[in-house]
């Protein structure tokens, strides 16, 4: 690595991780809350419960995906463009400003409103002036990632674009489109309305514009762990890519599909008309597809990997995979919860079975399951080997046995937390809300073995998240010196024609994805507008 281009990757993950040692202490705490082994006063649960949101689903996530992709776009094109690097740089500052304002103004308990912040939830304007700032600060980091991929393929007319830097540009221009959404929420909504200039808010309005941006965030978050297990993971296991083609259909697949899908989370919401909550549900369908792809995938990487190996009975190639290698171990455990959280996505998605669901602990199991595991596990893993690479040190024997511990002690934590979520959602628990004792009805009585369950999920992942901050503090400042590889996947046959010039095409799928979005989303949000004009009196009740 340049050291200009390492500096710049290092400084994003170092606060993601920042974030997950705070995230961690307020996740603490409501998992205690939640067993009832504590009880927070009602506002301090709010505002925990948003502390802990924000820090781990939108600060962890978003910092350690732009500087992760940074490194691996600086690692297959040659190095960043000067103006990459300044747009990496303002975006970090623009996005460190907005994480300390937000961060102000939810401890301060300006700010309970949780993760999702729609209304009628309504926080200081400092808060949302915040979120500006951290998503305009990714849009620079991600137009620094489009500029010095756009300079390779000027320089190298003709060829095929490498794989990393391909799925890091498809990533951020997903993010792109996806956080128009939000941007339009928060700039003619939520800062007129927190400034007393507007007295009402529309907020059916203001839930659809969350989505439109809030499930295509979802896969924000998978596809830098899709890049890392169709990239990265074939080159630490030693093996060749699968397909230097499918994985780019797969992130097209995503690109397309990822946003006209928001009614999903809107099912149980009257001023939707039902038509349009099913064009969304048969597209959320469609955007399971480049899931089964890459599951695929992997499973074929892995087999290929065992057979060169000998292996001969038919899953004799998963005894000989590298399990005490922590690189591997992380990513390959969250591969591993990924399919029953996938499960659990496809029923969230059919219509009907979402009512029994909906709002319910579920869900909460749902997210922790994918960001928290999936996701997570393979940031994780990726960590161990990705700071080493940027500030030239070495992963020892020794950290590495404390990475398997950590990802291990995650693992047994998060499974005990999303089983146990998933059960008391089926059972009927309400999600987000302080006020559980429900007159202690006998149901309620019923779900206290759970919530323990959850509780004691709750204290193992917190040790894990410990461990996790001190093994990053050692490779950041006490691990020895020496070099380290970002680890990318050769092409197994280095044919140009393995990838159709028709991926290349970025301005087909980008104006595809533009029309789809139109096509799902102009007609829902016109009606609502018409039936909530600005100015009218009072909110939009649903
Ligand atoms: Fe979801 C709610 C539907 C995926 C995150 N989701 C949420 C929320 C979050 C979230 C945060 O339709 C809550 C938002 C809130 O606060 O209200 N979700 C889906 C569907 C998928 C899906 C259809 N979700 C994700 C991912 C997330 C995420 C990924 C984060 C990263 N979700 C929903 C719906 C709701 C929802 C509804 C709203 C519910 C409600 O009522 O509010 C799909 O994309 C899932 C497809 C995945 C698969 C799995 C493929 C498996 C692979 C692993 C292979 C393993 C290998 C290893 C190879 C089909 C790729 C194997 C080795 C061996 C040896 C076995």
């Amino acid at each position: 690595f340049d050291k200009k281009d390492a500096s710049l990757s290092l400084a994003y993950v170092v606060i993601a991780f920042l974030a997950i040692f705070i995230g961690a202490i307020a996740g603490l705490l409501q998992g205690l809350d939640r067993g009832h082994l504590i009880t927070l006063p009602s506002t301090l649960y709010y505002e925990i419960l948003t502390a802990h949101g924000v820090m781990m689903g939108v600060i962890f996530t978003t910092f350690f995906i732009i500087g992760f992709l940074f490194a691996g776009t600086a690692r297959t094109v040659g190095g960043l463009t000067n103006l990459s690097r300044s747009l990496g740089w303002i975006g970090y500052w623009m996005m460190v400003i907005g994480t300390a304002l937000g961060t102000a103004e939810i401890l301060a308990g300006n700010a309970s409103v949780l993760y999702t912040f729609y209304a009628p939830l309504k926080a200081s304007p400092f808060f949302y002036i915040a979120l500006t700032l951290i998503v305009v600060g990714s849009w620079l980091g991600g137009y620094g990632i489009f500029a010095s991929f756009v300079n390779w393929r000027r320089n190298h007319k003709g060829q095929t674009t490498p794989l990393f830097a391909y799925m890091a540009t498809a990533t951020m221009a997903l993010w792109q489109i996806a956080t128009l959404g939000v941007a339009a929420e928060v700039l003619f909504q939520l800062i007129p309305w927190s400034f007393g200039w507007v007295p009402t808010i529309d907020v059916l309005l203001s839930r659809t514009l969350f989505w439109f941006f809030g499930h295509p965030l979802v896969y924000f978050w998978l596809l830098p762990a899709y890049a890392c297990w169709y990239v990265n993971i074939p080159k630490i296991i030693g093996t060749k890519l699968f397909s230097n083609a499918l994985p780019r259909v797969t992130f097209m697949l995503f690109l397309l599909l990822s946003t006209p899908v928001g009614f999903h989370h809107q099912l149980l919401e009257p001023g939707i008309p039902p038509s349009w909550k099913a064009l969304h549900v048969a597209l959320t369908m469609g955007v399971v597809i480049p899931s089964l792809m890459t599951a695929f995938a992997l499973f074929a990487t892995f087999e290929i990997r065992g057979r060169e190996r000998g292996a001969k009975s038919l899953f004799g190639w998963f005894s000989s995979l590298p399990y005490s290698d922590v690189r591997f171990f992380g990513p390959f455990m969250g591969m591993l919860m990924f399919i029953p959280a996938g499960i659990g996505g496809i029923i969230n998605a059919s219509f009907q079975l979402d009512e029994v669901v909906h709002n319910t602990l579920w869900v909460t199991g749902h997210f922790h399951i994918t960001v928290g595991a999936a996701v997570a596990l393979t940031f994780f893993g990726t960590a161990y080997w990705l700071i080493p690479a940027l500030n030239g040190r070495v992963l020892t024997p020794r950290m590495n046995k404390m990475g398997l511990l950590q990802v291990f002690l995650w693992v047994v934590g998060m499974t005990f937390m999303s089983v146990s979520m998933h059960t008391l959602g089926l059972l009927g628990e309400p999600r987000r809300t302080a006020f559980t004792n429900y007159l202690n009805s006998p149901v309620v009585q019923e779900w206290a073995g759970m919530r323990l369950t959850l509780a004691i999920g709750g204290i193992i992942l917190f040790i894990s998240a410990m461990i996790l901050t001190a093994n990053i503090v050692n490779l950041l400042f006490f691990a020895p010196k020496g070099e380290t590889e970002f680890p990318v996947a050769e092409e197994a046959a280095a044919t140009p024609e393995s990838v159709p010039p028709i991926l290349e095409r970025w301005g087909v799928w980008l104006s595809i994805a533009v029309v789809l979005v139109l096509i799902a989303y102009t007609m829902p949000v016109y009606d609502q507008i018409q039936l909530h004009p600005p100015g009218s009196k009072g909110f939009v009740t649903w």
